[in-house]
């Protein structure tokens, strides 16, 4: 008689905040097909659906190993029918004629080559769509009918979809550093988003600004914003005031919509990479002074990539950072965690106890997670 040996079940929490998720993927084959579906369900304004495909793919990037048979996915949380018959399929065939569907439909593709046109969200995509626009070209036809950060866009678009590698975003972190220290000695800048996270290469540059003194950030960006464009970084860029209260003066509470946009004050910006200054090239598109560094491609010796610089007070840095490292899942559970399971709302500023009615400040990310009562997820294993 032999005994069936158990299988490996593998036990994975319900919310990405208390999952690890290191790199690799291990599962990228099925996490690419889960993420087409949730991307054309978010093109066709179904959020609630669209979530739940990111959260199926959210749960396999938790996995220690490649899934082989759909039977392994018995025991995971998030996985609905849908999900576990795509990932199913592609386990058979190695792809879903599904998601090979939409990958082909002419409407996905297009809301594909517009939402990556910086400025451009799923709105705007649709309705041009609806128009029948469907090329680059048809929307360069009218430029008077896109804002300012659009025709930037389009401008730099093959640049802004090449994918930023980490040497390229420590060498704009650095630039920006000596900036800010120029304007305001003792601040300090800090490399969040994906790169935080360990990944080699992403979609653009996320920096955090901040000084240990509280109120000395004041009036920084613009300073910094100048300094920038001064020594000709700047492609371009946008200023957005912090519109940020401080509710902790005011007796009101924060507002129950888990929003996701934070409100420092920031800057949306598109920085020329390129040649060290004195190796400037003549001719061949050398129509901007290079600064950084000399970068690959022959015919060019520079090129445009986008960066967020952010400035907080120093007592909300932890939560900003928190809030900015990703991923986006992690944060989103990390928000939902907060207010269903403790009564806290989390946002990139604060946390505040809706029992207790109170603040609860934090010095570090640790703090944070200690105050929700969660195990502390290094910013390497948050790739949920
Ligand atoms: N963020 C968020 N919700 C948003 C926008 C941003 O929670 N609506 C947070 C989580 C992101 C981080 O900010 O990880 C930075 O945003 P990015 O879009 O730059 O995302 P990543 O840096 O993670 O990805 P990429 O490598 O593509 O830049
Ligand atoms: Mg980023």
């Amino acid at each position: 008689v032999s005994v069936e040996k158990p299988q490996d079940t593998w036990l994975v929490a319900a919310y990405a905040c208390q999952r690890r998720s290191p790199l690799p993927n291990n599962n990228q084959l099925l996490t690419d097909a889960l993420e087409t579906l949730a991307e054309e369900a978010h093109f066709c304004g179904h959020e609630g659906r669209s979530l739940a495909f990111s959260r199926a793919s959210s749960v396999l990037k938790a996995l220690p190993r490649t899934v082989r048979r759909v039977q392994e996915l018995d025991s995971l949380p998030c996985l609905g029918e849908h999900s576990k018959r795509v990932i199913q399929e592609v386990l058979e065939d190695g792809t879903s004629a599904e998601v090979e569907t939409i990958r082909q439909s002419e409407k996905y593709q297009a809301m594909k080559l517009f939402t990556k046109i910086f400025g451009v969200g799923v709105k705007t995509a649709h309705q041009w769509y609806q128009e029948g626009r469907r090329t680059l070209d048809d929307l360069r036809g009218h430029p008077a009918q896109l804002s300012k950060e659009q025709q930037a866009g389009l401008i730099h678009y093959e640049d802004l979809n090449t994918p930023v590698k980490r040497a390229d975003a420590e060498a704009i972190g650095q630039v920006v550093r000596e900036a800010v220290n120029k304007c305001l000695p003792g601040a300090s800048v800090t490399l969040t988003g994906g790169f935080r996270r360990g990944k080699p290469s992403g979609h653009d540059v996320d920096l955090l600004i901040t000084h240990p003194v509280e109120g000395q950030e004041a009036g920084l960006l613009k300073k910094v914003i100048a300094c920038l464009d001064q020594q000709g970084f700047l492609l371009y860029h946008s200023i957005h005031r912090n519109t940020f209260e401080s509710l902790e003066d005011s007796d009101q509470e924060p507002s129950s919509h888990a929003s996701s946009m934070d409100q420092y004050e920031r800057c949306f910006s598109i920085f020329c990479l390129g040649d060290l200054p004195g190796d400037a090239q003549e001719g061949a598109g050398a129509e901007k002074p290079s600064r950084v560094r000399r970068t690959s491609g022959a015919s060019r010796f520079w090129k445009a990539v986008r960066v967020d610089l952010v400035v907080t007070p120093y007592s909300q840095f932890p939560f900003a950072l928190l809030g900015w490292t990703g991923s986006r899942i992690f944060e989103r559970d990390l928000r939902r965690f907060a207010k269903r399971e403790k009564k806290m709302l989390l946002n990139s500023h604060t946390l505040y106890h809706l029992e207790q009615k109170t603040w609860m400040s934090a010095a570090s990310e640790k703090e944070i997670f200690q105050h929700l009562g969660l195990e502390y997820i290094p910013p390497e294993e948050r790739n949920a």
